[in-house]
């Protein structure tokens, strides 16, 4: 891991992994066969990608009891806490309808509605996290939305990992289907014999996914595209090496594309940081991946003082960022871009991957300039209403029509005269 002592801002800036054409052009390809042949290239295209034959795509209640049998009940006992917590968290989030009446009665307001039907996308191999059920069923449920299902692929024997089932299950979700990748997204999309089309579509996923996901949006609604994971730890010369250290890896292990950087104006903490990033390496189980990730994206940026690391946080825009310096509160209001703040010494960012309640699917890539974790907003919308009052039509009338009359268009000029008419009719 580099040391930086000198450093462009503007340089800091992640591009955003868009794919290559031939990428785009695969996800194409399958969304058209998915379109055409419905539950019958799902299966041709789970053998393909995944290497399964499958005679059904709906995990069956079978499947369900023995996947309770293969998670340890301590685990599920964990699973059931971290629930409690996320809930009540995104129970903080909900909105409530509101309306305005005016003095002379009209009435103006805002209806909220959840979606009627959400797919989560939950991604399959090593990165099957019964954690990215919890984040992306929950705060649907709390915004009230009423069918919610769930793919994720299968491995190559045509099973689904037995955490993801069983955090399905905790939530009382019983539809998962065993198809990953963009067909995964086809079918959530326009829906199949089997897959019914949903509004929205969330979760994380790898390129191909990312790419479907924007294929087909317009169709239906998407969450986000991400991309890898990342986290920044802004540390002042107080803080624990080891600690510093295990955060940064806690995200490198994710993925080789992962970016774990630390912000530091201590020189002495920096070269500490470094020296037990690689100590620390050896000793993973995903070394390879974590090391992958340090060699290529990771880099400690040594700055002139907490308002110049300040300053790179905010040109970074970080998905996650721990702010662990003395003080974290005199910081946080200088801090404008980041998916998720964690301050102080003990705010290790796995907390929130797993139990603290707040979501952990985050804008990543920098995105967090203008996008926000996933919440109950996701899963709700607006109805705007609006209910006239007879004088309230009659002072507003007049502005309408000359609008509507600059704009070239008659028939709302007559929507609304000849009720104006009709009202002078009624007052002679
Ligand atoms: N840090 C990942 C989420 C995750 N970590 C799931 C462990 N499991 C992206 O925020
Ligand atoms: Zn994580």
């Amino acid at each position: 891991m580099k040391i930086l002592d000198r450093f462009d801002k503007q340089d800091l800036r992640r591009s955003i992994d868009t794919g290559t054409e031939e990428q785009r052009q695969a996800v194409v390809d399958i969304i058209q066969q998915v379109r055409e042949a419905g539950d019958q290239a799902l299966f041709r295209l789970t053998e393909k990608f995944d290497g399964a034959r499958l005679s059904q795509l709906e995990v069956t209640r079978q499947e369900f009891e023995q996947a309770y049998r293969e998670v340890d009940q301590q685990v599920i006992d964990s699973l059931r806490a971290a629930i409690e917590n996320i809930r009540r968290f995104h129970e903080h989030q909900q909105r409530s309808s509101w309306m305005i009446t005016e003095e002379d009665g009209t009435v103006l307001g805002q209806l909220i509605r959840p979606l009627d039907r959400v797919g989560a996308y939950v991604p399959g191999g090593t990165a099957a996290y019964p954690s990215s059920v919890l984040m992306t069923v929950i705060p649907a449920q709390v915004a009230g939305v009423e069918e919610i299902v769930i793919t994720t692929p299968p491995s190559a024997e045509g099973k689904v990992s037995a955490g993801v089932l069983v955090a399905a299950g905790l939530l009382g979700i019983d539809k998962v289907y065993k198809v990953g990748g963009a067909q995964a997204i086809a079918a959530l999309a326009y829906g199949t014999e089997t897959i019914p089309a949903v509004d929205k579509i969330v979760g994380p996923g790898n390129i191909y996914v990312a790419l479907a996901k924007r294929e087909v949006f317009g169709i239906t609604g998407i969450d986000m595209l991400a991309g890898p994971s990342d986290i920044l730890v802004l540390a002042d010369e107080e803080q624990d090496p080891v600690h510093v250290a295990a955060d940064l890896l806690s995200q490198a292990e994710h993925d080789p594309l992962a970016c774990a950087v630390c912000v530091t104006p201590s020189r002495r903490l920096a070269e500490a940081v470094q020296k037990e990033v690689i100590r620390q390496l050896d000793t993973l189980p995903r070394a390879d991946i974590a090391r992958a990730s340090v060699e290529k994206q990771g880099a400690i940026y040594l700055t002139r003082d907490l308002e110049e690391a300040v300053e790179v946080v905010n040109t970074i825009a970080p998905e996650h960022l721990q702010v662990m310096v003395k003080e974290p509160y005199a910081l946080l209001g200088k801090i404008k871009h980041a998916g998720a703040i964690f301050l102080g010494a003990y705010s290790s960012e796995p907390l929130g991957d797993y139990f603290a309640g707040p979501n952990h699917v985050l804008p990543t890539n920098g995105t967090a300039r203008f996008s926000s974790p996933l919440s109950v907003d996701d899963f709700i919308k607006k109805s705007s209403l609006i209910h006239y009052s007879a004088e309230g039509f009659r002072r507003d009338g007049q502005h309408v029509i000359r609008l509507a009359e600059y704009e070239g268009l008659a028939a709302h000029v007559r929507a609304i005269d000849y009720r104006l008419e009709r009202e002078e009719e009624r007052d002679v």
